[in-house]
């Protein structure tokens, strides 16, 4: 990275501050909120239905599967909160049992999305009361006042979305959660576990290619968003198990020296280097049970699939000694 001594920053956003605070580090790192401009939700729609990424079906599998046990153990009159809602899919099984739901409120960074989708629900459901939230949930925000009349507070944060977040980051999450919830209320979360690594390299390395665009079209967001000048061409995806981390990352690998242009800084990028774009852990059932303990939560119910590859669970408040 270079940078003429005498002028002032041009970079004053907070975008690319961020973006070139990650490109700073070594490995030199992008968000993955890069991700997610229209056409990443699309491709990671593609990704959900592609034969190698068993994430969602596996999911929406237990979900049927179990659904009533999960709606039980909840309980009428809940407020059901939605972490990073996105299309709502798999909230529909559970608002199909649940029991006379107080409201459900979905969260979600995206606000054309999650109008149209809470807008789609409420045709869906005419007498639940949708109270939709913008919001980014690592960061402050504001819930509706009228969840305090509900039985419990039930945060559901589906897709295994918590293993895109590194270890302290995650126990960030899920203390909100366990803040929002208080004393009487439930996490339910679904979380990918610890499996072959072949068939998770096979996940984020589909045979179609899908999720080397996904990873690529970041890139474009990035350059559309900021005015970068990074080579979408001159990069190829790559997706490596990491054993001792317990993770998939995904990088991009630069196949030619090249300088990318960010505020007026100069990002140096060599031939082979990796940029990671995003981490995907894989928990232990015994792994994650900890994790969520040292955000004061206890497992009180875990769902799997017949081959233990997904798990959906229910974590409470832990009691007071
Ligand atoms: C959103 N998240 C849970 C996905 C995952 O599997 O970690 C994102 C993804 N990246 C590549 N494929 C899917």
């Amino acid at each position: 990275m270079s940078k003429s001594p005498n002028t002032v920053p041009a970079v004053d956003d907070e975008l690319t501050l961020s973006a070139l605070e990650g490109l700073r580090k070594t490995p030199k790192q992008l968000s993955p909120v890069w991700f997610y401009d229209e056409e990443g939700s699309t491709l990671f729609d593609s990704i959900c239905e592609l034969p190698e990424y068993y994430l969602t079906r596996t999911e929406m599998q237990i979900m049927t599967q179990h659904g009533d046990d999960m709606a039980r153990r909840i309980g009428p009159h809940a407020a059901l909160i939605e972490f990073g809602s996105g299309s709502s899919d798999k909230t529909r099984v559970l608002l199909d049992k649940l029991e006379s739901l107080a409201c459900y409120v979905p969260i979600d960074i995206s606000r054309d999305y999650l109008f149209e989708t809470a807008g789609s629900l409420a045709r869906d459901y005419p007498s639940l009361r949708i109270t939709p939230v913008c919001a980014d949930f690592t960061q402050p925000f504001d819930l509706p006042v009228h969840i305090a009349a509900a039985h419990r507070r039930i945060v559901y944060f589906p897709g295994s979305t918590l293993g895109n977040f590194e270890t302290e980051a995650a126990q960030r999450v899920l203390t909100t959660m366990r803040t929002i919830i208080g004393r009487k209320g439930a996490v339910l979360i679904g979380i990918d576990l610890r499996k072959d690594p072949e068939v998770l390299q096979r996940a984020y390395n589909d045979a179609a290619g899908v999720t080397a665009e996904f990873n690529l079209n970041a890139l474009r967001h990035i350059n559309r968003e900021l005015g970068t000048d990074f080579d979408v061409d001159a990069f190829e995806h790559s997706a490596l198990w990491i054993e001792n981390q317990s993770r998939i990352e995904m990088h991009l690998v630069s196949t030619r020296d090249q300088d990318v242009h960010l505020g007026d800084e100069t990002v140096h990028i060599r031939r082979g280097e990796h940029l990671r774009t995003e981490c995907c852990h894989k928990y232990t059932l015994e792994g994650f049970a900890e994790l969520a303990a040292s955000a004061d939560l206890v497992v009180s119910r875990v769902w799997t699939d017949p081959e233990q590859k997904f798990s959906v669970q229910l974590l409470e408040p832990k009691p007071i000694q």
